[in-house]
Order: C-alpha cells, then sequence, then structure tokens
C-alpha cells in the first residue's frame, strides 16, 4: 500500500494525492508539517505569503513587537533549539521572530515542503472518493484525505468602513500589510485611524518621523509599559533549574504561562493596598500580570473597576495635558474585555508638540477625501494614512476560503450566527477538517505557542489514531458540537467579556455574529478536555472506515465551568468523607468551611433572638432589608442532612435574598440530628411558623405575605412544614420555595445512582444523614418524605429548584411534578450543570446567580 492511500483499506475511497493539505505556515503550519513527516503522512503545505512566519511575516509595522515573553512565547517541542537559539530581549521585534521561524524552517528542512504565495481558492468535500478537493491561485488542484487551516486568528485586516477611503490619492498603509521594505515617514503629515494594539506599539515610533501625526481613536484602551529589557530573570531561573516542570506548568495554566493563581478579592482589601498590589504586578512588564493580581476581575465588574482606576490614575501621572489624559482613559468596558495592550511611551507621545489626539466620538470622519480627512467641522490634508483598525478576528481567515462540506453546505453559511465547532478543532458536516486554535479554542486568550503546540500534536495523534483503527473519516456529532456551544457560552455568562464591543465579540466588524469567539475555560483545562475525548474513545466523534463504524455520542463538560473548578479543587485537597465523621466532626468542619465564603451582600439589618420551638427554645437570625417596612416573610431553614448547619449557616443565601427580594427573612435553627431524631425538625418547623406570624408585626413583617422556603433538608423541612400547616388549619402561606430539597427517604431515585460519587452530596452521604435522623420505618411518613403525602393539593404554589449532577434530583423532580398533578401551581427550575451546593454559594460562583435570581423573582411573586 503506498504511502498516499494508507487510509484507503481496499474499499470505494479513491487514492488522495496527500495525506495531509495544511494551509498555512505560520507556527502552526510549520510544526504540524515538521510531526506529520515524521509520522510519515504525506502533506503540502500552501502559503499565500512569501515566505514563513504567518502573523509575523505580515505584521511589519514600526515597533511590533509579541507581547508575550520570550521565555514563553517560544517553541518547546525541539529542545535542541532552546541551546541554539537565543532570544535578545525579553519581548521580541517582528523581525527576531520572523528570523527565528526561518531558522526553525531551515533547521528542520521544511521549506521544500512549502507551496509560497499560493491561496487556496476553494476547498470540497468529495464525499464518494472521502478526501477534500483543494483548489490554489496556482491553478492546482490537489486532493487530500485530511485538510488543516493553520491560518492564524488575526489574518485577514478588516475593511475599515470608513467613506471616502477610496478616495485617498496619497498612500495608504495597513499595519497588518506594512511593505516589507519600510516605510520612511520623515517629515511627513500622518493621520492613524485606530487606537487597538498595532497603533499603541507603532504610534511612538510614526511620531518620531513624522513632521505632524494625528490619531483618530474611536475607543481608548488600557495599555501598560512593556518594560522591555532582558528576558524575566525569574522565569530564567526556573526555566533553568527544571525547563520540564515549567513548560509543564504552562500547558495546564489558565493563558499559557506559568502564573501564580491569584487568591485575594479586589474588594476584599482596602484600595491603598489594591494599588500596592497593581503596582508591583505593573513593575513586571507582563502582559498577564495585572489581571493576576486578584481572583475576580474577570467575573465581577466593581473589583474589574479597581484595575481601571489603576490604570487610568497612571495615564493621568504621565500626560501632561488633562483633558488629553482624559480622552485616552477608557471608560466604557472593564479591562480585559478589549485585548489589553503593551507598549513602549505610547501615552507619553501624547505630550509631543506635534502629535493630536482626535475624539471620534465627539467628532466622527465625515469622510476621507482625495488629500486629507474631514472630521467635525475640520478638514485636514496629510501626506499619510495608517489605517490601524483591525482584523476580522477568528473566523475570517477560515470562511475566507470558501470551504465545502457534506451536502454542499458552506462553512460561512453554517456560521452565518456564529461559530459552531467542536473543540474549536473541527465542525459537524465537514469530515476530516482541523483548524487550529480555532474558533472555541483558548487561541487568542492564551499563549499563541502553548496553544499551537497543543492542537497540533492532538491533530497528529489523532491521525496516527485514526490510521491504526484503520479509519478514513472523522467528525463531530451534533451533540457534541451543540454540547461544546453550551459549554462555551457557559464559560462566557460568567465573565464580563459580553458587555464589550470587541473583536473578541466580533463586534468590531459590521454584521458578523456577537458571540465571545475564543474559549475562556483557560488552556489546561482545555488540553484536559481535549485529552480525555481522545482517551474516552473519540467521545462526540464518528470514525468510519473500511465496513466499520465508530460513532460515540456524548457531551465531554456538563458541569457549569465554575462547578467543575471547585470540584477539582475540592478533589486535590483528599479531604475524608463527611460519612466518615462523628456528627461533632462534621459540624467542625462545616463551620470551618462556612467561615472561608464571601459574606453576600448588605441587608438593612440583622438581628439574633430565640423563638419558642416544639421542644424548646430555638435560635433564629432576622435579615431585615434596608427598604421601608412592613415587609412579608420568609420563614428559612437551612440545609446540613437534619445534622448540622444553624440558623447563620446559610447566611450568605439569605442575606441576597433578603435584599434582591425584599422581604424579612427569619432562619430558624431547628433541632439536629442524631441528639434529636424525626419529627424534632419538621415539629420545630411549624412551630416556628406558628410563631413567627404570631409575632410577625413585632417583627416588621406582615403576618398575611408568610412563605416558607429552605435548602436540602431545610427544603424538606419547609415542604413538610407546608403540609401542616395546610392540615392544621394554618397559617395560611403565600408560597413555597424549595432549593435542591429531600423529599423521600423511602427508596433510591434514578439520581441517587446516577450522582452517586463526585458531586460533594453523595449517596453515602445521604444515607448517613437520614440515617442519623430517621428510622427506616419512620422514612415513609409523610412528615419524613413530603413526597408521599396522600394528598398534596391545597399546597401553596410551589418553586422548585432541582440540579443537574444533585443525588437528590429526581426525587425534587417527582415533587414538583406531583404538585402539578395535584393542582399547586409550580415553577420547577432545572439547574443545569449545577451540583446539591453550588447554587446556594453567593458571590462565589457566579454561574448560580441566575437561578437564585429566579428563586429571588418567584419570592417577589408569590409576595408582593
Ligand atoms: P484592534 O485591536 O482591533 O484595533 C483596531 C482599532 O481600530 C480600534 O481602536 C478600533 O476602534 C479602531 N477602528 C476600527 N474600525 C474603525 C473605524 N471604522 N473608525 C475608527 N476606528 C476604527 O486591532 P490591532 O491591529 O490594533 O490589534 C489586533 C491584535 O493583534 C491585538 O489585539 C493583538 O492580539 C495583536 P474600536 O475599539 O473598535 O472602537
Amino acid at each position: 500500500m503506498s504511502r498516499q492511500n494508507r487510509f484507503v483499506r481496499g474499499y470505494a475511497v479513491s487514492k488522495a494525492d496527500v495525506d495531509v493539505v495544511v494551509v498555512g505556515a505560520g507556527f502552526a503550519g510549520l510544526y504540524l508539517l515538521r510531526e506529520l513527516r515524521a509520522n510519515g503522512f504525506s502533506s503540502r503545505v500552501l502559503e499565500a505569503g512569501g515566505d514563513v512566519g504567518g502573523t509575523w511575516y505580515w505584521n511589519r509595522y514600526p515597533g511590533a513587537r509579541c507581547d508575550i515573553s520570550t521565555t514563553d512565547y517560544t517553541y518547546t517541542w525541539d529542545p535542541e533549539l532552546h541551546e541554539q537559539w537565543t532570544w535578545s530581549e525579553k519581548h521580541a521585534t517582528q523581525p527576531e521572530i520572523l528570523k527565528y521561524a526561518q531558522f526553525v524552517a531551515t533547521k528542520h528542512d521544511l521549506y521544500s515542503s512549502i507551496d509560497f504565495d499560493t491561496k487556496v481558492t476553494s476547498a470540497a468535500w468529495n464525499e464518494s472518493a472521502q478526501h477534500w478537493n483543494v483548489e490554489t491561485s496556482t491553478g492546482e488542484s490537489i486532493s487530500a484525505r485530511h485538510y488543516v487551516m493553520a491560518t492564524g486568528c488575526l489574518s485577514i485586516p478588516k475593511d475599515p468602513d470608513i467613506p471616502g477611503t477610496d478616495r485617498y490619492r496619497g498612500p495608504v498603509y495597513v499595519t497588518g500589510r506594512w511593505p516589507h521594505e519600510g516605510v520612511d515617514l520623515t517629515g511627513k503629515r500622518v493621520a492613524v485611524i485606530g487606537t487597538g494594539s498595532s497603533s499603541i506599539q507603532s504610534i511612538p515610533h510614526i511620531a518620531a518621523q513624522a513632521a505632524e501625526l494625528v490619531v483618530f481613536q474611536r475607543t481608548p484602551n488600557f495599555s501598560m509599559p512593556a518594560f522591555n529589557g532582558p528576558q524575566p530573570s525569574d522565569r530564567v531561573a526556573r526555566l533553568k533549574a527544571d525547563r520540564k516542570a515549567y513548560e509543564t506548568e504552562a500547558r495546564l495554566s489558565g493563558a499559557g504561562v506559568p502564573m501564580e493563581l491569584p487568591t485575594v478579592s479586589a474588594l476584599g482589601v482596602s484600595r491603598d493596598e489594591a494599588f500596592a498590589m497593581l503596582e508591583r504586578s505593573w513593575q513586571k512588564g507582563e502582559l498577564l500580570a495585572l489581571g493576576a493580581t486578584f481572583s475576580d476581575v474577570g467575573t465581577n465588574r466593581e473589583a474589574n473597576e479597581v484595575i481601571c482606576d489603576f490604570m487610568r490614575s497612571k495615564i493621568k501621572e504621565v500626560v501632561n495635558d488633562p483633558g488629553t489624559a482624559e480622552l485616552l482613559s477608557p471608560r466604557g468596558h472593564s479591562y480585559g474585555t478589549k485585548r489589553p495592550c503593551m507598549d513602549t511611551n505610547y501615552f507619553q507621545t501624547f505630550n509631543l508638540p506635534h502629535v493630536r489626539l482626535v475624539d471620534l466620538r465627539k467628532t466622527p470622519i465625515s469622510t476621507i477625501t482625495e488629500t486629507g480627512i474631514e472630521f467635525g467641522d475640520e478638514s485636514k490634508e496629510f501626506d499619510v494614512i495608517v489605517y490601524a483598525t483591525g482584523f476580522d478576528a477568528m473566523t475570517g481567515a477560515i470562511v475566507n476560503v470558501d470551504i465545502t462540506g457534506k451536502n454542499g453546505l458552506t462553512l460561512k453559511k453554517k456560521w452565518e450566527h456564529g461559530p459552531l465547532t467542536y473543540l474549536g478543532l473541527t465542525s459537524v458536516g465537514f469530515p476530516n477538517l482541523y483548524m487550529i486554535t480555532g474558533p472555541g479554542s483558548p487561541s487568542v486568550l492564551s499563549n499563541m505557542m502553548v496553544s499551537i503546540e497543543q492542537h497540533v500534536e492532538w491533530i497528529r495523534d489523532t491521525l496516527i489514531d485514526l490510521r491504526e483503527g484503520g479509519f478514513d473519516t472523522i467528525e463531530p456529532t451534533p451533540m457534541a458540537e451543540e454540547g461544546w456551544r453550551v459549554h462555551c457560552t457557559d464559560c462566557a455568562d460568567i465573565t464580563l467579556f459580553q458587555d464589550t464591543n470587541s473583536w473578541y465579540m466580533g463586534a468590531n466588524v459590521p454584521g458578523k455574529p456577537r458571540v465571545l469567539f475564543p474559549y475562556i475555560g483557560g488552556v489546561g483545562r482545555y488540553r484536559q478536555t481535549c485529552d480525555e475525548v481522545r482517551a474516552r474513545g473519540f467521545l462526540g466523534f464518528e470514525l468510519v472506515g473500511s465496513g466499520k463504524k465508530q460513532r460515540n455520542d456524548g457531551i465531554v463538560r456538563r458541569v457549569q465551568p465554575d462547578v467543575d473548578m471547585v470540584l477539582e479543587m475540592m478533589g486535590q485537597l483528599g479531604l475524608p468523607p463527611i460519612e466518615s465523621m462523628s456528627p461533632a466532626e462534621a459540624r467542625a468542619f462545616s463551620e470551618a468551611s462556612s467561615a472561608m465564603r464571601p459574606p453576600g451582600p448588605e441587608v438593612g439589618e440583622m438581628i439574633d433572638g430565640t423563638l419558642p420551638g416544639a421542644g424548646g427554645p430555638l435560635e433564629y437570625r432576622l435579615y431585615r432589608p434596608a427598604t421601608k417596612g412592613p415587609h412579608p416573610v420568609v420563614v428559612y431553614f437551612h440545609g446540613g442532612g437534619w445534622v448540622f448547619g444553624s440558623h447563620v449557616s446559610d447566611d450568605p443565601l439569605c442575606r441576597e435574598l433578603c435584599k434582591n427580594a425584599d422581604v424579612v427573612i427569619v432562619s430558624v435553627n431547628y433541632r439536629h440530628a442524631p441528639e434529636d431524631r424525626f419529627p424534632a425538625a419538621a415539629d420545630d418547623g411549624y412551630a416556628a411558623l406558628q410563631w413567627v406570624v404570631a409575632n410577625a408585626a413585632s417583627l416588621g413583617g406582615d403576618p398575611t405575605r408568610v412563605v416558607v422556603a429552605g435548602w436540602s433538608a431545610g427544603g424538606n423541612v419547609a415542604a413538610v412544614t407546608a403540609q401542616l400547616a395546610r392540615d392544621n388549619g394554618g397559617p395560611a402561606l403565600k408560597g413555597q420555595l424549595l432549593l435542591t430539597p429531600v423529599t423521600d427517604g423511602s427508596r433510591q431515585h434514578g439520581s441517587h445512582h446516577e450522582n452517586a460519587d463526585g458531586y460533594i452530596l453523595t449517596k453515602s452521604l445521604m444515607e448517613w444523614f437520614w440515617n442519623h435522623y430517621a428510622d427506616p420505618s419512620d422514612r415513609s411518613h409523610p412528615k419524613a418524605s413530603p413526597l408521599l403525602a396522600r394528598d398534596l393539593s391545597g399546597l401553596p404554589p410551589a418553586m422548585v429548584v432541582t440540579a443537574q449532577f444533585d443525588p437528590l434530583r429526581d426525587e425534587g423532580d417527582a415533587y414538583a411534578r406531583a404538585l402539578m398533578g395535584a393542582g399547586v401551581p409550580v415553577e420547577h427550575l432545572e439547574a443545569r450543570g449545577h451540583i446539591h451546593t453550588s447554587i446556594t454559594m453567593v458571590d462565589a460562583l457566579p454561574s448560580g446567580k441566575p437561578p437564585r435570581a429566579r428563586m429571588a423573582a418567584a419570592l417577589r411573586r408569590f409576595l408582593h
């Protein structure tokens, strides 16, 4: 069997010219070519440019540099390179990076397999032959079993979209297509349009030559000094000490550069302390350092504002004219939601007498003319116009080539409303098509070198697996692709990205769909996911070979991303299972964990007191909103399996519900097992409700508007209390809010097995709770298992919240259904990707916010 048709196991597929066509000879294409060769795959690399280097071939504008330190922005796959190549600076210039690419290509004899000045004009999947037909600008037609787009994320400059661009008769330069021979701007009147990264790097250089420079700014950007110089000594020392360990840390990190993980909230320290910490990060001159100072700047707007304020104070320090400083100060977006920049004397350049800043928001460009630019009521002549207006990022280069998959579907059409990929690597309907750093992968939110190497290695290993398994094609399943889209959206939803008009969101290109194009879950997590997909037999893929088919349908990430992180952290702590503890130890453990939580929002007032329970006095905590009363009242029962917890143990949740639903909450410390077993908790619940209603006026509450609520075992107490109130002639309730409640101790439900382990509340812990609380013979009593009550009609309207990965899910679902069946109005919220404990983690897990908002809305509906 020839090398070309090694996938063809003597059946109907025809022989392809090569195993793999790769588009692009940047860092991705070069490494892939090397790996394909090393593993016996025939390949061709097609490159539109005249040399290797990709981004670094095209972006030659003055001052172009990489923002990631050369300790990290460098290949790791060839250890000899570390001896043979020495980077001269911390942040390499474009010419030096280009030389590096050329050096590697020469060293590994890669030039001979690359066709330069060759554009792919179309690529179409040939279903009967099971290969790709690739047409090129040189008139060639190549068939390939596999087709890889290694085209880069920022390759297609976007149309500047300004009236009159065609009219201008002088020289026009685009930063992303700067002439190779350079441009002499000495003595020229220059206009630069755009203030993104390219502009911020080039403006000081352009200003140094130009006689006059006018910078047209639509949106100011955050930028910090690069403090260029030698490579960072701490990183160099770590690399020298243990290069492998350093590289592994980079691969498992958030953004592909080893960083210490922040643990401090920007709101948890004083302003002065926060600024002092930011100053230390600033002095490092590393792109990722500022954002990694605090734990919550990516998810909490208020925390993010601390960095924004710090950055604005820095601008004020260096820009002499206060008006210009203010114009240069970003106000409308959170730090990091537009690409933060690094510069050398960018802001200082605006102190030069021949440099002027024009605010396009106040004085928009009406048109470019034959000789200059008209803006506001001015018309100004320029010798040169520079467009630094950015790129059609992430998808531009991919859909720019006419790619047609199965049934004539083009990728452009498929992605009309946003890119759909599985892992950012593959797409349904396009067998054997791969994208390197495609949309839905960490790509531009990471150190590209780390992401490129990971993708190349995944593709290489996949091709080897296919060959060894005798498979010709690989294609993701619709379920896997949709699951990945949902996961990417879940990740994006907990960040601040979606509120900013950035190229990350496609907002810079008119008509482009508005989604977060890169994957924000981090390179480490992403790598683990890709590895897991392969390890689980290509989960989410269909593989087809001669006479055989392997379809392993499924979704690789189903838990909410922040919940997943908590589970991973808990796993790393290796804590003993609670059910191995005594009740006293479990209580101490629960209290210690509670002490580490964020406290929840401020409320008007919190008062502790006691009320008469069924067997003696019970402690309670009252939460009162800051608004004017009397307020409706929620009698709340905490979680803790009837064994631990107290009237203060669900403090953050109670505070948030108090504030957001504008209600008084009375949280009750009902008696606990094993000291006080069934039905003590239930009887206390009902006694507490009676007392609260009788004393509502003195508590500042309205006795005619009362709801019971509870979480977990507290949800059980709340549900039982509602039944007791119905059966004993009052008090009348306006509603019941049951969060992941225990409703049936008489038998096992499917979710007890499905989610038995791995999601904090386990099947065996639940059994431990029940054993402490109630004898098996008591568990069928409706006061223990409200689901088993003979009649559920006449109960107050309910909101039942169940979590997808909770052992208790199915009993909560069953209770919601049973209530509905009995004619009770029910809102049933099935919290996707959540676990038993995640929804209550106020200010710790952003993904819990939407379900809690629904809970507060339900209380308002019941009570206001
Ligand atoms: P960017 O970051 O997309 O910056 C483009 C800039 O051009 C940005 O300030 C835009 O303002 C501005 N722009 C775009 N279109 C217009 C029009 N029509 N009128 C006025 N101003 C406009 O591209 P860069 O090349 O600087 O950087 C790209 C990436 O390369 C960079 O982030 C690194 O990853 C490397 P806007 O913000 O849209 O208001």
